[in-house]
């Protein structure tokens, strides 16, 4: 397996930030060609089916930054979105992998809805290395290498600030959290029934009689469309957990170095042990929660609370099997 030190680390790091900033100019020039033709058919295309989307912007982020790594990392491995859904379906091998989302955030692009992003991960001795996640229509550029910190880069913040973007707070129950959640495109009967029933529970409230069963009232749920972007808010503070069924490893893998560097927990079905560590299991296995980084309290270490509060949201939420 190919070594890396920590000056090839570093570099490696620097390429990815770099990388990231220039695809997201081609999104730019992306979405202005698309709501140029708002109204006009064919800006987007149907993948699985009618609400899972891509466009030719998709592929052609994806080509750029696929070329790019061939310039300058031959030997490493790609895995993309767009490649793996023409088949290219590469598995997660020991050598340094890039693994990449050219657009996350692909109906928010074609709705114009500026919540989308480039997600560029490095995935090392099969585990996430590198997270860099450029949302170019705000400009904010969230990046974190493994056991160095995460960052946010912005028009109002030139010089990286350091995840969290103030000090974690305690949360002492799940009903003190805002909580992102996602639509998702697997609009079968049995998967929206488990989600509202889920959803319900979540945000209702079951404190009073013949209220929400089990409802946890949290304080709000958040549906914003891009996987890789909740997982920097849940970085950053503004967002206290995120959980999605359904998503891949493109999705998340940057997410979850910019997460975990910023004092979250990162873990995957309800089934998994809460390790905090993401072993190939939970990147392939398309279910995810994150947890923002909690500050202790005299009677419960912030990790404490992290997996309390983990347990909690898995008792009141169902699972299915991702499609
Ligand atoms: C999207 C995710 C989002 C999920 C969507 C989709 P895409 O990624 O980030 O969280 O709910 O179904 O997978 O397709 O925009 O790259």
């Amino acid at each position: 397996m190919q070594k890396l030190d920590a000056s090839e680390i570093s570099e490696l790091y620097g390429f990815c930030q770099k990388l990231a900033r220039s695809a997201g100019a081609i999104i730019l020039q992306g979405s202005k060609a698309i709501l140029e033709q708002k109204g006009q058919q064919g800006s987007a295309n149907e993948k699985k089916n009618a609400v899972d989307l891509v466009t030719e912007w998709d592929v052609k982020v994806e080509e750029f930054v696929k070329q790019q790594i061939k310039e300058n990392y031959p030997n490493f491995a790609f895995i993309g979105e767009e490649s793996y859904s023409a088949g290219d379906q590469n598995p997660i091998t020991a050598a340094p992998t890039f693994c990449v989302d050219p657009i996350d955030g692909t109906t928010n692009f074609v709705h114009g809805f500026p919540y989308a992003c480039i997600s560029i991960g490095v995935i090392y001795e099969k585990s996430p290395l590198i997270g860099v996640v450029y949302n170019p229509f705000l400009d904010q550029l969230y990046h974190g290498l493994k056991g160095h910190g995460s960052y946010l880069v912005s028009p109002l913040h030139p010089s990286p600030l350091r995840l969290p973007l103030s000090n974690p707070a305690p949360l002492h129950s799940l009903s003190e959290a805002q909580i992102a959640v996602e639509w998702g495109s697997d609009r079968s009967k049995e998967v929206m029934e488990a989600k509202a029933r889920t959803f319900a529970r979540l945000a209702g409230d079951g404190s009073s009689k013949g209220g929400v069963e089990g409802g946890r009232m949290v304080h709000s749920l958040r549906s914003l469309g891009s996987a890789a972007l909740n997982f920097a808010y849940v970085a950053s503070g503004g967002m206290d957990i995120y959980w999605e069924i359904g998503c891949w490893p493109w999705d998340v893998c940057a997410g979850v170095v910019i997460a975990q560097e910023a004092g979250g927990f990162v873990s995957g079905s309800s089934k998994v042990p809460l390790m905090g560590v993401v072993d190939e299991q939970i990147l392939t296995g398309r279910k995810y929660i994150v947890i923002r980084g909690i500050a202790d309290t005299s009677g419960e270490t912030g990790l404490e609370t992290q997996k309390r509060l983990i347990k909690e949201f898995y008792e009141t939420v169902e699972e299915w099997a991702p499609n």
